[in-house]
């Protein structure tokens, strides 16, 4: 039996060894290469027992920044071709190659937890805060539906290959894509992987948003794939209070993030769908929800807009698996256990979970979820994703994410002040 302590150790190492030096890649092998939200939770995995090397997690990301505004979800910092879809086929259009979509946008919560960690690193949180505030604007300007955040690619959410797409994807012939190899079934097996059919959609709005130069004007009228998300709306709502709380206390004038705070309010409510007691997706083109309840819905607490309306769909979700929170739920038809965003259990995932429910006053929740996942972790390691029905490992190994949030919040040894004020 691996102990606590011995995981305490084997996550830093994970962080070490997939350090390449400013930045962090998700793991060795299947993505070389610096991922935006991964590369957040990495931050919070080096506050432990580097600060100094956390806030440079972050500050790296922000540098790939493009002039719009938008952050990108993929920064190539050196070619590998062990990857697809790779720099060429993207065709960024910022100062450093990178993808042309953004990601969750997690990082100024996480920012605003390395300032309550480190007061000290006040001048980097300060010279973060401007860029910040410029890619909020830049979902609020462009990926704003009636204050519900869209995307314009399903790995914008991070959430790749869930239910929640069937229906949007159903709608797209793949038309015009060249001949492509995938890479990510020479690392993992194909069953825990999305689809051909999923792929070849992918490909499709890369294909698409390349060819506009990543025109967010020109995409927005022309994309047949424009879907309102809850992982979005919620993280961005999330990462938007923590910025004006950040900008009040250094007295800047937050009445802009104030309005959009009040907007995403309202739009985190037109994703609410009462046939599934829960959020799930928009789709802006057919005017249907998808009608999955996922992990991403019980982000609500998170964003500060979960109430109990919610907490039969979770009570009912937790008691079906052995370890939760599965990306979808076990009673939907497009169920799989082990094929990524269709059933795993994400570990980071779990860690936005139970913060909000805790700051909900959901304790006894929060604390059944932490104890679950450190179990998870205890037995079965790092690994990229778990099966729900009995804690496997599956997709990549010797993770970032899940050794950065074992570290942050499941270890009880190292755990930080965030979630050691409820847990
Ligand atoms: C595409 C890196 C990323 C995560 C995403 C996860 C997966 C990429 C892929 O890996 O997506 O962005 O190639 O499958 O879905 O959440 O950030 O860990």
């Amino acid at each position: 039996m691996t102990t606590i302590d011995a995981r305490d150790a084997e996550a830093r190492q994970i962080l070490r060894t997939n350090d390449r030096g400013g930045y962090t890649v998700p793991t060795h092998g299947l993505y070389p290469y610096q991922w935006n939200w991964d590369s957040v939770f990495a931050a919070i995995g080096f506050a432990e027992h580097d600060m100094g090397r956390a806030w440079q997690e972050i500050e790296t990301l922000m540098s790939a920044q493009w002039p719009n505004g938008m952050v990108p979800h993929i920064v190539f910092h050196q070619i590998d071709p062990g990857y697809f879809p790779g720099p060429d086929v993207w065709r960024g259009v910022g100062p450093v190659p990178s993808s042309g979509i953004s990601q969750p946008p997690i990082a100024a919560t996480f920012v605003r937890w390395l300032l309550a960690l480190d007061p000290g690193g006040e001048a980097r949180a300060r010279a973060l805060y401007p860029r910040l505030v410029e890619w909020h604007r830049w979902f609020m300007t462009w990926r704003n539906e009636g204050g519900a955040i869209v995307v314009t690619h399903p790995w914008e959410t991070g959430r790749d290959n869930c239910p929640d797409w069937d229906g949007p994807f159903a709608a797209i012939e793949p038309e015009g894509v060249d001949q492509y190899y995938r890479r990510d079934t020479t690392h993992v097996v194909e069953e825990e992987r999305p689809r051909r059919w999923d792929y070849d959609r992918y490909l499709y709005l890369v294909k698409l948003g390349a060819e506009s130069g990543w025109d967010e004007a020109h995409l927005g009228r022309v994309t047949p794939f424009r879907v309102a998300d809850p992982t979005m709306t919620f993280t961005l709502l999330r990462s938007t209070r923590d910025l004006a709380a950040m900008g009040r206390d250094w007295g800047e004038d937050v009445s802009e993030l104030e309005a959009w705070i009040g907007q995403m309010e309202a739009g985190a409510e037109t994703l609410w769908n009462p046939a599934i007691g829960a959020h799930d997706t928009l789709d802006i083109r057919s005017g249907a929800h998808s009608g999955v309840v996922s992990n991403a819905s019980f982000l609500a607490w998170y964003a500060g807009v979960g109430d109990d309306r919610l907490l039969a769909a979770y009570d009912r979700i937790m008691t079906e698996v052995r370890y939760g929170v599965p990306s979808t739920d076990p009673h939907h038809p497009a169920y799989e256990p082990k094929r990524y965003w269709r059933g795993p259990v994400w570990a980071m995932l779990n860690a936005l979970v139970a913060l909000g429910l805790a700051e909900a006053g959901h304790l006894d929740r929060a604390r059944a979820l932490t104890d679950s996942s450190r179990e998870m972790m205890r037995e079965n390691g790092f690994a990229e994703y778990f099966d729900p029905r009995d804690g496997a490992p599956a997709g990549g190994r010797n993770f970032t994410w899940t050794a950065a949030v074992w570290l942050a919040w499941a270890s009880p040894n190292t755990r930080n002040a965030i979630w050691a004020a409820y847990i």
